[in-house]
């Protein structure tokens, strides 16, 4: 089935987070790819990668990238598709510096930006559905029920000294 999301991330290190990502996508049933396209090892294949996505099928994507995050603004500068961007959380300045890096672009070429690590790499899938669920009834199905379950999840347990 042709992927209609491209997860990419600027290094094998943040797998651990965008993994959050693609488990999302695949409750979903929204089918994804994955890769590592570094803005910075690799800027080539970025935008290679940004220049065909479309072209491919893809139309969403999901960037992520921690410290001197680049990835998802120079691919947000390539392509039309909306790029959906997550900070990493770095070791050393927790992430700040990812999240600043990726927000901060200027008027004309925008990147939607999450919150920092795995909450931004979950929402990164379910605004992607939300997109998506615009063309393509059946993800919007999804991810109202996702919705759903969760309401009712929080509903069925109101005492919080529950487990
Ligand atoms: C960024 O540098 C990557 O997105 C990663 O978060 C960070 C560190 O990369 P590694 O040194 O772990 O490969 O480009």
């Amino acid at each position: 089935m042709t992927a209609r999301v491209g997860v990419i991330m600027g290094s094998k290190s943040d797998w651990s987070t965008l993994s959050h990502t693609v488990e999302m996508l695949d409750k979903l049933g929204i089918p994804n790819e994955v890769q590592v396209v570094s803005a910075h090892r690799t800027p080539d294949l970025l935008f290679q990668y940004a220049e065909q996505a479309e072209g491919r099928g893809i139309e969403v994507i999901i960037a992520g990238a921690g410290g001197a995050a680049h990835l998802p603004g120079m691919c947000a500068a390539k392509t039309h598709l909306p790029v959906l961007g997550v900070p990493v959380q770095s070791s050393i300045l927790s992430g700040v510096d990812s999240l600043l890096s990726i927000v901060q672009m200027p008027a004309g070429v925008p990147v939607a930006t999450l919150a920092i690590g795995k909450a931004g790499a979950i929402n990164a899938a379910l605004l992607a559905a939300s997109i998506l669920g615009n063309k393509y009834p059946e993800y919007h199905a999804a991810l109202k029920d996702f919705r759903d379950n969760q309401t009712q999840t929080v509903l069925d347990n109101p005492d919080p000294r529950d487990a």
